[in-house]
């Protein structure tokens, strides 16, 4: 489904006087907004392949129908989503959920769509049909090579469909772990995951990048064999320069500091990239930005700061994704929504006055520093974003535009109600 350029244009004009009104006021306050409003238009997130549908719980699934049936209508809604907002720009494939069983046309079907593959992600945490070795205690960790060797593979399988889309990087999350007290030895199950890691690495082309992510607990709930940023890191430095660490902000422990993880993995060079979602008790995978906004500023603060300090490019020296789990909400106003939580906090962490910050810092003036950073995360962006939207031909307000057009209804009509995408 393209969606009609001048259905869009209708709606920016009906919208256009009320935004003409914000944006002047917020850009009288703005130091140089032509400079703001580029960088939010080059910024782009990445949607992964596996949030278009329903997700579910143990407990139960809802589906609302008009899910993806492939992965070419994946792609179709990830147009879609580009064409409201312009931020989203990229796909990034879960391997075998989404397997591009003709690459050529995949590629070209993404880009009749403005889309770009982001980081392909492996999958050794569930067992596949007619899989040889079952990866229930584990896959890289596993006790026996032959399983070991089973999910190095798969790994470099996944890096050859990414070379045939164009993505430059895999991303290596684990579930490897244990649920008791005693069932591993802890330094064997890091030795063999970095061994496993190490094979996968040297099938690592030149030019890519291998995120390694962590996270603290589940399905493996006594250990996990890369739990936190220390674990990820150790086995980053240990791979070489093409390995990162990636950040998913529901993978702590209850309070952690994130934005200090984030500012240590950016001094050290190694922080590669990021997947949003926000989160009340742990890996809940919810909106970004709807439970805890102010630490997201607090994180898109060190970001900036961090990447400028090392002359990094903001939208594309790390990799920007959502990975968020839709239960209740239809999953493409939710990723509309977590876009657009995304472009507010990073447009807000932009208007940080940094000399200010850092003189107050020296001067041990906390309630100085705490003003700055509040007057930030205080000032009302939406104009700013909507204007950097309507600049690169996006809807001036997306999700009013999904449910004018009643897109959710239209794809329902063409999918049916019970259609089903593969992933969560
Ligand atoms: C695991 O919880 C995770 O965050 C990883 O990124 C997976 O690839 C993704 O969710 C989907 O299971
Ligand atoms: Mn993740």
């Amino acid at each position: 489904m393209q969606l009609d350029k001048s259905a869009i244009e209708a709606h920016n004009e009906y919208l256009i006087k009320d935004h003409e009104r914000r944006f002047n006021y917020i850009a009288a306050e703005v130091q140089d907004v032509e400079a703001l409003l580029q960088k939010l238009i080059d910024f782009q997130v990445a949607i992964p392949s596996w949030a278009l549908g329903t997700g579910g719980t143990r407990f139960g699934r809802f589906p609302g129908g008009g899910e993806p049936r492939n992965l070419e209508e994946k792609i179709e809604d990830i147009g879609l989503l580009h064409a409201l907002n312009n931020s989203s720009g990229a796909i990034s494939l879960h391997i075998p959920w989404d397997i591009p069983e003709n690459a050529t046309h995949i590629k070209a079907l993404a880009a009749q769509h403005g889309l770009q593959f982001d980081a392909m992600n492996s999958n050794t945490f569930q067992d596949q049909p007619g899989q040889a070795f079952s990866y229930k205690y584990g896959s890289m960790q596993h006790v026996n090579k032959a399983v070991r060797q089973q999910a190095i593979d798969h790994n470099i399988e996944v890096i050859k469909y990414g070379l045939d889309l164009g993505s430059t990087s895999l991303t290596v999350w684990l579930s490897d772990g244990s649920c008791f007290p005693g069932q591993l030895n802890f330094r064997n199950a890091f030795q063999n995951t970095l061994e496993s890691l190490q094979q996968v690495y040297s099938a690592l082309p030149d030019d890519w990048k291998m995120f390694v992510e962590y996270k603290a607990f589940e399905p493996n709930f006594y250990s996990t064999t890369v739990g936190d940023w220390g674990q990820s890191l150790l086995y980053a430095s240990k791979l070489g320069s093409k390995a990162y660490t990636l950040v998913d902000l529901g993978h702590h422990l209850p309070n952690a500091n994130i934005e200090q993880i984030v500012a240590l993995l950016l001094m050290e060079g190694k922080l590669g990239g990021f997947h949003f979602n926000d989160s009340k008790y742990g890996d809940d995978d919810l909106t970004v930005g709807s439970i805890k906004p102010y630490q997201l500023f607090l994180i898109f603060n060190e970001l900036v700061e961090g990447m400028d300090a090392r002359g990094m490019k903001h939208a594309t020296d790390l990799g920007w994704m959502i990975d968020a789990s839709h239960n209740v909400k239809d999953p493409l106003e939710d990723l509309l929504q977590s876009v657009e939580a995304i472009m507010i906090t990073y447009a807000q962490a932009l208007l940080v006055d940094r000399k200010k910050l850092a003189e107050a810092q020296l001067n041990n003036d906390v309630v100085t520093a705490q003003e700055i950073l509040q007057q930030a995360f205080r000032t009302d962006v939406r104009a700013l974003v909507a204007a950097a939207r309507l600049r690169s031909g996006g809807a001036l307000n997306p999700l009013a535009f999904y449910r004018q057009h009643d897109i959710r209804a239209g794809l329902i009509n063409r999918r049916g109600s019970k259609s089903m995408a593969t992933g969560l």
